[in-house]
This record gives structure tokens, sequence and C-alpha cells, in this order.
């Protein structure tokens, strides 16, 4: 499994974008807003469908938000612990992740739905692929802060070859 390490932006699969350090100068402002979403919508681990404890600690903030049960994946526009709206999407996050988009090739996204994942020492998201999304020709751009953490990327199939950032 090569090893993707780099310090210039990349393109490093057709349409993916790794864009190092892109956030730095923003984390402060960013981590602060989306600490002001996760004191309105609390962290909690979402129930798989098969009714197991996802290990990350998960909220959103958007028009709508990925959440999971026993009912399934989906997205919704409210919050299922408070039946409330999910916070609004904070303009820095907005802004930024348009520019980023369009950095990378994707003109005129206006995202409309944040997932905001905390991954505590242990906590785990397994490979996988997003197919909950109604275009799947809109990008989704993520940002990631804190400690390093180690991201396979495997293309458009579980048995490709894979690489890790
Ligand atoms: O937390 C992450 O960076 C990964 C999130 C993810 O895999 C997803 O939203 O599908």
């Amino acid at each position: 499994m090569p090893l993707l390490d780099a310090s210039e932006p990349i393109e490093f699969a057709p349409g993916a974008w790794l864009f190092p350090n892109h956030a730095s100068e923003q984390a402060a402002d960013i981590l602060a807003a989306i600490r002001e979403c996760v004191r309105q919508a609390p962290l909690r681990h979402f129930m798989t469908p098969g009714n197991k404890p996802m290990s990350v600690l998960s909220s959103n903030c958007g028009d709508f938000g990925w959440v999971s049960d026993s009912k399934g994946y989906r997205y919704q526009a409210t919050d299922p612990k408070s039946d409330k709206p999910w916070p609004d999407m904070p303009s820095i996050l907005l802004h930024e992740a348009t520019q980023i988009a369009e950095q990378a090739g994707y003109r005129d996204f206006i995202p409309n739905a944040c997932l905001i994942n905390v991954y505590k020492p242990g906590a785990k998201m397994g490979l996988h692929q997003d197919r909950d999304e109604s275009d799947l020709n809109e990008p989704v751009v993520s940002y990631s802060f804190g400690l390093p953490a180690r991201f396979i990327w495997a293309g458009q199939t579980r048995t490709g070859s894979k690489q890790r950032i």
C-alpha cells in the first residue's frame, strides 16, 4: 500500500485532492465555530443499523445532517435527539468549503450538510463509500484537525489498490 505524504496540493486520484495544512491559519476560528455547533447539537455516538454504537462521536450542522440508527443511514433536517433543526452551517465553513472545492475543480458548490466527527484515541472509521447523497457529482470537502491520523483511500472499489495518506 503506497504512502502519500504530501506538502503541496496534490490530486492523488481522479477528482480527489489533498490540500496539506490548507486550513491551519483558520483552524482556531473553524474549531470555535464547530464548538458552538456542538453546544447546540451535542456530540453523540450514532448507532449502526445493526444496533452497535459507532466509536466516533458525531453531530451535524447545515440544512441536513447525516444520521444512523436502526432504520438505517440517511440525511435529515432535524436532530433526532431534540427534533430541532441542526445548527446553521457557520459562514467560515461555507466560505472555506466553497473555495477549496473550486480549487479542486468543483465550481458553484454550495454545501448544505456538514457532519462533525470527533475521534478520541481508539475511535475508528471503517473503509466505506459515501452513497447516501442524492447527487454523487458534488464533492465531499473534509477537514481534519488534531493528532496525526491515517486515511486509507481505496478508489472506486473495496478490492482495488489502496493508498495510505
Ligand atoms: O471523519 C472523517 O473524516 C470521515 C468521515 C466519513 O468517512 C464520512 O463522512 O463518510
